[in-house]
C-alpha cells in the first residue's frame, strides 16, 4: 500500500520505454542518479517499469511498478497492454501499481477488460491501484479540454482505482470539477514535459489549491539543474 497521506508526492521515470532515450542526458539516463534522487528528496514513491526495478531498486523508496506500456515508434490507435503481472511486481516490492487506460481508443475495450482483473489482483495482494486515465486516439478531439479529463477522472472511480493521474485540465476551477467527478478516486496530475521553473512552480500551485491528492511528476524534475531544489520547493508546496 502507498502511504495514503494527505499530499502524495511521485517521481515518475517510465519515460525510457514510452519515449526513448531522447528524454534524457548523459546524466538522467542513469537510473541510479533518479533513484539517488527520489532518496534524498524523499519522494513518496518512485513509478518504474519492472526491468529498472530488477536492476536498480533496492528498497531507496517506495516502488510502484508500471504493469503496461508503449513505445512512440508504433503508429496507429493508442494501445498498451500488460507487460508485469501483479504477482511479480509485488514479488519485486511494488507497494502500488500502475495501468494506462487510453479511453477513447479504439483499443479502449482491451484495455478496460485488462484492468478490471488487474485492479482486482492488486485488491487481493494489498497494492494501490493508480489508473493513468489518458483520453487519446482519433476519436478524441481534445484531450485536455475539462470536460475530457472531468470523463478520464470519473472511468477512473467507475473502475476502482485508488488513484487517477491526469494531465492538468487548463484551469483551477476545470481541475476542481475533475477532483468532484473522481468522487472517492484520488486525483494525482502528471507533470508533463520540460517547463521554465517559474511556470511549473506556479501550475503546481494551482494544482495543490485546487485540491489534488498530490502529483506524479518526471521531467520537470530530473530534467531539471538542480533536481533537489525544485523537488524541496514541489514538497513546500504540497505541504
Ligand atoms: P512526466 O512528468 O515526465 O510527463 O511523466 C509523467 C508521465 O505520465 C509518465 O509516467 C509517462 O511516461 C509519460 O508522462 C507519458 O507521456 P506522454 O504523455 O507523452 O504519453
Amino acid at each position: 500500500m502507498l502511504n495514503k497521506k494527505n499530499k502524495i508526492l511521485l517521481l515518475a521515470y517510465d519515460q525510457g520505454l514510452e519515449h526513448g532515450p531522447v528524454d534524457f542526458n548523459g546524466q538522467n539516463i542513469n537510473p541510479d542518479y533518479i533513484l539517488d534522487i527520489g532518496q534524498k528528496a524523499n519522494f513518496d514513491g518512485v513509478i518504474l517499469q519492472k526491468g529498472l526495478a530488477e536492476k536498480y531498486w533496492h528498497n531507496q523508496l517506495p516502488l510502484i511498478i508500471k504493469l503496461n506500456g508503449k513505445t512512440r515508434l508504433r503508429q496507429g490507435e493508442p494501445i498498451s497492454t500488460q507487460i508485469c503481472s501483479v504477482q511479480e511486481a509485488k514479488k519485486l516490492g511494488a507497494v502500488a501499481i500502475g495501468y494506462t487506460i487510453y479511453i477513447g481508443s479504439e483499443y479502449e475495450p482491451i484495455m478496460l477488460k485488462e484492468f478490471g482483473r488487474i485492479e482486482q489482483e492488486a485488491e487481493e495482494l494489498g497494492l494501490t491501484v493508480i489508473a493513468w486515465m489518458y483520453p487519446r486516439g482519433k476519436a478524441i478531439k481534445t484531450p485536455n479540454s475539462p470536460e475530457t479529463i472531468a470523463y478520464a477522472a470519473r472511468v477512473g472511480l467507475e473502475l476502482g482505482a485508488d488513484y487517477v493521474k491526469i494531465n492538468y485540465p487548463g484551469s483551477i476551477k476545470a481541475l476542481r470539477w475533475t477532483i468532484q467527478s473522481a468522487g472517492k478516486t484520488k486525483i494525482l496530475v502528471a507533470g508533463g514535459a520540460k517547463l521554465p521553473e517559474m511556470q511549473f512552480l506556479r501550475l503546481v500551485k494551482n494544482i495543490i489549491s485546487a485540491g489534488a491528492d498530490g502529483l506524479a511528476v518526471g521531467r520537470n524534475v530530473w530534467q531539471a539543474r538542480e533536481p533537489l531544489k525544485i523537488a524541496k520547493i514541489l514538497r513546500e508546496i504540497i505541504n
